[in-house]
């Protein structure tokens, strides 16, 4: 068997990572405008005020997508670009730009999937608490319904948050991501809570406002474990590791995030393990969370050994090969991650990302020769049709990212493109990984088991 027939092949973005144009149109300042700016905070001091200036080309990208291929296209929308303040006054003219950008999309035959937030939240309220405040998930709810109204006559998905783990964890946790906080440990459990509850908020909003009968999830990652073999005991080890809740970094456990989701509750061991730092779950709470979605969205680039006993900070095994980013490449990380979560939540997968960084420039020839990625792909992909074979129902793939971009304290040293991005001319040139993704795609996945290599 091979990738379903109506496979969503796609490719991801985020608008704080390609759009730059900070401060054009009306658009309000997001965390990440503000705390770039301070020293120490993102590699080399960089910021991303003009990324790869999609808002400026978008007609370009968007016609380059086309003729490499591209079916789906994952984009995010920037509150405060449409919001400035986060709350009240909408700014038309950002708001236009969305829906001359999904208008654009259409018209190429590629569809949108939207996610409503990744990460770059209106400044304005951050100064009003931020998801430290209860107020936040009405804030969200608001932002939601004017992005909905304006987008749904023709966009079908729909994603709330990306990486609740990653924001909140890096964010407010461990201080390595806009604000760059380090907040005490029933604060971050509090404002995990108040992000569940705005997800849920916002699903009811997509369900009540579409104009086009929505497909709706979100974008989590989930760090799963891969078992050392595959005996019934090994499997369950590495079952367990996945959806037990580390008590040092909350934010990071995937039973946290979903479980509230799709079983209304915190996971049995949240309550051992917090204790007395478990947020205030007020009455009503868990069943607005609990809100049914269409789809589980997962980013994955990796998973951790479940056998090695410090699992994801240590190798996968000695000698593990890892990317620009120093991430581990675990290819069984697409066949075990769908598998448990599709077990445990019941609901189909879609990949929303999975790519990697590697050492990319143009080459004397003027192409960017990346067989180490086409490699990647390959073996990514072919565990992933594995699991789909195993019966788990992964409906789409969205390869992270379309173009080299902004990655967060990483600036721009990490290119995870399929495209490369020269940001002195803003040049675009298409990776032999994008060109073999677009083979990928008119294969319908054919190309995963080809030689090719350039
Ligand atoms: C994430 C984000 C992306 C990143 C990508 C590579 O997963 O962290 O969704 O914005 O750029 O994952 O780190």
């Amino acid at each position: 068997m091979q990738f379903p027939k109506q496979f969503l092949w796609g490719t991801a973005s985020a608008a704080y990572q390609v759009e730059g144009a900070y401060l054009e149109d009306g658009r309000g300042l997001s965390i990440w405008d503000a705390y770039t700016q301070a020293p120490g905070h993102v590699a080399h001091g960089e910021n991303g005020n003009v990324a790869c200036d999609h808002y400026h080309r978008f007609r370009e990208d968007v016609k380059m997508m086309h003729d490499m291929g591209i079916h789906n296209y994952r984009l995010s929308i920037s509150w405060s670009r449409v919001i400035p303040d986060g709350t009240g006054k909408i700014n038309k003219k950002g708001l236009q730009f969305y829906s001359d950008l999904v208008d654009e999309l259409l018209a190429n035959g590629i569809e949108p999937l939207v996610t409503l937030f990744h990460w770059d939240y209106p400044l304005a309220l951050h100064h009003k608490g931020g998801w430290l405040n209860r107020e936040s998930t009405d804030w969200f709810a608001e932002y939601a319904k004017v992005v909905v109204e304006a987008l749904s006559d023709r966009v079908q998905y729909w994603m709330t948050i990306n990486e609740p783990q990653v924001f909140i964890g890096n964010g407010y946790d461990n201080g390595r991501f806009a604000p760059f906080l380090k907040l005490p440990r029933n604060e971050v459990a509090q404002m995990c809570h108040h992000v569940l509850l705005a997800h849920g908020k916002a699903v009811e909003v997509i369900r009540k406002y579409a104009k086009k009968t929505p497909s709706i999830g979100f974008a989590f990652v989930t760090p799963a474990y891969s078992p050392r073999s595959n005996s019934a005991e090994d499997i369950e080890t590495a079952r367990s590791r996945t959806f037990s809740v580390n008590p040092e970094d909350i934010a990071f456990s995937a039973a946290w995030w979903a479980d509230p989701i799709f079983f209304g509750k915190y996971p049995e061991d949240a309550y051992e393990k917090l204790g007395c730092d478990m947020p205030t779950v007020l009455p009503g709470d868990m069943e607005i969370i609990s809100t049914p979605v269409d789809f589980y969205g997962v980013n994955i680039y990796e998973s951790k050994a479940a056998y090695n006993p410090d699992g994801y900070s240590e190798n996968a095994y000695l000698g593990c090969p890892r990317t620009q980013i120093e991430w581990p490449i675990t290819p069984e990380a697409l066949y075990w991650g769908p598998k448990f979560l599709y077990e445990r939540y019941g609901k189909p997968i879609i990949i929303t990302e999975n790519g990697m960084a590697a050492h990319d420039w143009v080459h004397l020839d003027g192409k960017v020769h990346d067989p180490n990625r086409i490699d990647y792909m390959k073996r990514y992909l072919r565990e992933l049709l594995h699991a789909i074979q195993d019966g788990v129902p992964v409906i789409g793939y969205m390869y992270w990212s379309i173009m080299d971009n902004f990655e967060w304290a990483d600036g721009y040293d990490k290119r995870f493109g399929l495209v490369y991005v020269n940001y002195q001319t803003q040049e675009r040139t298409v990776k032999d990984s994008g060109y073999f993704y677009q083979k990928v795609i008119e294969t319908n996945g054919e190309a995963i088991f080809s030689d090719i290599l350039d």
